[in-house]
């Protein structure tokens, strides 16, 4: 047996490329758990006491070459949870120089991975085990994949001849996540390694970024290799074009010249290509009113004029009318989510469209569109403005303005309950706008979109695309530790918390002074909305008992508060606000409050409910 086991411990060296694995497809998992153990061992011997050949520079491992080409990506901080596979790799990241956050679950340090790439711009990293450590990074993959955030995803495999065995831990990693990401492969030599690590970070952040899984079996990670040479990325099927082509920029500068009812609708893409800025040049040089996606939100401040605040199902009335009365629609780094368009028969009847986007594959997907621009939204604005003239639209601002007038966000401001915008709009206030904000999803993401007044981009971390409860408390560990010196609030739902609070630990552990807001209805406060507009008020099982999470917060290290009365609000915001621990706190909201406007799903974006609500409050 024991020759057995060191004949295949020194078999799989020379096959790394998987030959021979068909014939081996019989033996249970306890043998090859034996197997890799043994092998494990064996291998631990061997890497220790091989030396360079004379006249060489030393061999490195599989591990120390991916921490090498990590740190030369100008990774210093990564997310990851220890496993049997990666153990090689985590014992070469025990020496540094990166630093290491372990979370409580591999789904909420992937979490974390994307919430700091949201709030750095850089790359997050997120390292797992094979088999259960990759499955629980899917929803996290698929979180980042759909609002296009850069992630790497570095996960452990059974040693490849083992694969396809059943092996102990074994799982197709690859299989699993190829649709939630931009790109996966398997390393099956540790030649390779450095070039596809390298590879995988340009992919994911370049383009559309997304997130990028590399799947290292453990034989990989502790083969050694002469790293010496500069490894070069082969993608001749990768291409990415930046800039604009000329004549179409021309056309678009040319209609927005012609429009006097132009809207410029920009999303998460804005804050991928650093935007901001010439966003902003752009809507002033021209005088355009502006309205943003929820991933787009403060992409363009809000506080102006003429921002019209986010649009869609739960974005504001003026922006929806907007939309529904432009002549000209110019859409940019946005993708006409169905949660934007509503019905899209009748989506912005009135208006040609433009649409700048760096993924040819996003023009005219689901609205047809009359002037694509594929390119860097960065570059094309600037060449756009360059061909603008200022021109004044008095009676579209106008407008413009009656809607804003006629029906603004609002919410009875006489109750003597916590109404949940009451606590968002105490927290822009205490904060001076100035905050970096998570969220959960449900009813708190929409009121803190709506109540919470954005001014730069990366300011709001939410999952839009997938809408995944339980990706605020995580997103905000990733992100105060992107942007240490920052307020960082996680407004959360009872019911998202629930998902991934045991990451309080997490935040514990490493001293991070974020701050988590209940908004605590007691409810799956969306669905109990859908269900009392749309299901005669039968609640299913849309409430469940939830804990005191005061306690909980200090049962897990961190501050907890409780605000059950309307008057505590601003001084446990304050106290919040003063304190360096993570801190927690319940407010009790109104129950059943709802979020308003409403666009029912499949209906036009004009046909909004509420509106009689928000007029009464205006
Ligand atoms: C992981 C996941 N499961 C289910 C859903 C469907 N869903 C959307 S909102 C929601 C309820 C959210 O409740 P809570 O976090 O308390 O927020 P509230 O709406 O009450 O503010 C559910 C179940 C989801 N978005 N994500
Ligand atoms: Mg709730």
């Amino acid at each position: 047996m024991a020759s057995e086991v060191a004949r295949k411990a020194i078999s799989y060296r020379n096959n790394v490329s998987g030959q021979g694995i068909a014939d081996r497809k019989d033996k249970r998992y306890t043998l090859n758990a034996e197997f890799i153990r043994k092998g494990q061992k064996k291998m631990a011997t061997e890497s220790s006491s091989s030396a360079a050949p004379a006249g060489q520079s030393p061999l490195k491992t599989g591990a120390q070459i991916i921490v090498d080409t990590l740190v030369d990506e100008g990774v210093d901080t990564l997310f990851g949870y220890p496993g049997g596979v990666v153990l090689p790799l985590f014992d070469k990241l025990y020496d540094g120089p990166i630093r290491v956050i372990v979370p409580r679950h591999e789904q909420g340090g992937c979490h974390m991975a994307d919430g700091y790439a949201r709030a750095s711009g850089k790359v997050g990293v997120i390292i797992a085990t094979s088999g259960p450590g990759a499955c629980n990074l899917v929803t996290g993959l698929a979180t980042a994949m759909m609002d296009s955030i850069p992630v790497v995803a570095i996960t452990g495999q059974v040693r490849t001849e083992l694969i396809g065995n059943d092996a102990f831990q074994e799982a197709d990693t690859t299989g699993i996540t190829r649709p939630v990401t931009k790109y996966n492969c398997i390393v099956k030599d540790v030649k390779e390694l450095r070039r596809i690590i390298k590879e995988s970070f340009y992919i994911a952040s370049t383009g559309r970024p997304g997130p990028v899984l590399i799947d290292i079996p453990v034989d990989v990670s502790v083969a050694k290799h002469n790293d010496n040479e500069p490894a070069e990325m082969k993608l001749p099927g990768y291409r990415v074009q930046t800039k604009g082509h000329g004549r179409q920029i021309a056309m678009a500068a040319q209609a927005i010249n012609q429009s006097e009812r132009p809207l410029l609708y920009v999303g998460g893409g804005i804050v991928s290509a650093n935007a901001s800025e010439e966003l902003r040049a752009l809507a002033d040089k021209a005088h355009l009113p502006v309205t943003m996606t929820l991933l787009g939100l403060g992409t363009f401040d809000q506080n102006r004029a003429e921002s019209l605040d986010m649009l869609g199902m739960h974005g504001t009335a003026y922006a929806n009318y907007a939309v529904q009365e432009c002549d000209l629609l110019i859409a940019v780094g946005a993708r006409f989510d169905d949660r934007v368009t509503g019905k899209i028969k009748t989506f912005a009847p009135k208006a040609k469209i433009i649409h700048v986007d760096i993924d040819p594959a996003s023009i005219s997907k689901n609205v047809n569109v009359d002037i694509p621009v594929v390119g860097d939204a960065k570059l094309i604005l600037d060449e756009l403005a360059g061909q603008i003239e200022y021109k004044e639209r008095k009676p579209w601002f106008e407008k413009i303005a009656g809607w804003k007038k006629k029906f603004p966000l609002g919410y009875d401001r006489s109750s003597s309950n916590i109404k949940p915008q009451y606590v968002i709009e105490e927290l822009c206030r205490q904060t001076q706008g100035q905050a970096i904000i998570t969220t959960g999803v449900g009813q708190h993401q929409m009121w803190t979109a709506q109540f919470y007044k954005f001014s730069r981009a990366r300011q709001l971390i939410s999952s839009g695309g997938l809408g995944t409860m339980g990706f605020g408390l995580p997103a905000a560990i990733g992100a105060q530790i992107a942007r240490p010196g920052e307020t960082v609030i996680d407004i959360d739902g009872d019911h998202s918390f629930n998902m991934t609070m045991t990451e309080l630990a997490t935040a514990v552990e490493h001293n991070l002074p974020i701050k988590v807001c209940i908004m605590n209805n007691g409810y799956m406060g969306l669905p109990r909305q859908w269900q009392e507009l749309f299901y005669n008020k039968r609640y299913a099982m849309s409430s469940l008992s939830n804990p005191d999470y005061a306690t909980v917060a200090r049962a897990l290290g961190a501050a907890g508060e409780t605000a059950d009365r309307k008057g505590d609000v601003p001084k446990a915001i304050k106290m919040m606000l003063g304190e360096k621990r993570p801190y927690v706190v319940d407010f009790k909201i109104e129950r059943e409050e709802n979020v308003w406007p409403m666009v029912p799903a499949g209906k036009s974006l004009d046909e909004m409910n509420g509106l009689d609500i928000l007029e009464s409050m205006a």
